[in-house]
């Protein structure tokens, strides 16, 4: 039996973007996915979560930026600490305030940070002192993409097969180069169709989805050579065609459907033609929401990409940003 704290502990976690994706579970109660991803943690977008579990509480309180949150959101946050209790031997309530940083309203919040802070602050809330690759596996269970931001800069989720062997892992935390990430914000709204259930109907019904694997497992293997050898026209090009071949499992499934608005195409082709007039390093990629992202170099997207990016879509919808650090527990 481990004794809680009786303090309140708060964790700072960064969201993070995929570069190859994250796209289908092999189990949907363990999230344990089909196959291996790679993200970059980014500086700009975090969320940190205050814990602490109260003797006087009959059940779990969570607020989001001051509000209480939704009852979906309430009882999948539930669900989430029975997790951290059961591992602790805690059977305490506690209460969770979480508040996102998130410049604008961008709407480029993700659970990714979310259940990376909450992992982190739970877990040493209710006094456990867990390595970040057990953090990595905890906040894997609140959201599969939660496991990456556990780690700063590139970081890998190792696919697994069971709840012990699937975790993320640090590919390069503080990459040393010049490196810069763009946001789009083309739409705020929440989206129809939750990545949940895309990726699900996507598995079950898209007669793409066994070449996905396959294509998936040779990004990965050829984004890490990219990485190490500071290639970021490789990195670039593995990162385009492996949004767009995800996003070819949502147009292909049963029903179909996309992510995409007339934005995001726009969006596209303005990287593009952009690309290719002034023959800057800037690639794109796009995830369960039509907002586009670009990851090049830092000084090309400055200098070539941002004041047509903000002339078409505004200055206030277009923010750069930098690779971002893991999680960490404030004292
Ligand atoms: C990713 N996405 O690798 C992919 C690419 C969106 C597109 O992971 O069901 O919130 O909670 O494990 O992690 C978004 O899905 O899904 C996601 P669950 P999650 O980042």
């Amino acid at each position: 039996m481990t004794t809680p704290t009786n303090q309140k502990i708060t964790a700072t976690a960064h969201t993070n973007i995929a570069l190859v994706k994250y796209w289908g579970k092999a189990d949907q109660s363990l999230i344990i996915p089909q196959t291996d991803s790679l993200s970059l943690t980014l500086k700009a977008f975090y969320t940190t979560t205050s814990v602490v579990f109260d003797p006087r509480l009959s059940s779990d309180t969570i607020t989001f930026d001051g509000v209480l949150a939704s009852h979906d959101d309430q009882e999948k946050m539930s669900r989430f600490l029975d997790l951290v209790r059961a591992q602790a031997d805690v059977s305490l309530r506690a209460a969770v305030t979480t508040v996102n940083h998130v410049p604008v309203a961008a709407g480029l919040a993700s659970s990714a940070s979310g259940y990376a802070a909450l992992a982190a602050a739970a877990s040493r809330a209710a006094g456990l002192n867990l390595s970040r690759h057990d953090l990595s596996r905890l906040a894997r269970r609140g959201s599969g993409s939660a496991s990456r931001s556990v780690f700063g800069g590139f970081a890998a989720w190792h696919r697994g097969t069971d709840d012990a062997t699937s975790y993320a892992y640090p590919i390069d935390e503080q990459p040393d180069w010049d490196l810069g990430v763009m946001a789009v914000v083309l739409d705020q709204t929440t989206k129809k169709i939750s990545s949940r259930t895309g990726m699900q109907r996507s598995v079950a019904t898209s007669p793409f989805y066994p070449a996905w694997i396959e294509a998936n497992e040779q990004d990965f293997d050829a984004i890490q050579v990219a990485i190490k050898a500071h290639d970021i026209e490789s990195l670039g090009q593995i990162t385009e065609h492996n949004a767009l071949r995800m996003h070819a499992l949502t147009l292909s499934a049963e029903p179909g459907f996309t992510y995409f608005n007339g934005a995001t195409l726009a969006a596209i082709e303005l990287v593009q033609q952009t690309r290719q007039e002034l023959g800057g390093r800037y690639y794109f990629t796009i995830d369960a929401g039509p907002n586009v992202k670009i990851i090049g170099l830092r000084t090309d997207l400055e200098t070539q990409l941002l004041p047509r990016m903000q002339a078409h879509f505004g200055a206030a919808n277009v923010l750069l940003t930098a690779a971002g650090p893991g999680v960490t527990i404030q004292a």
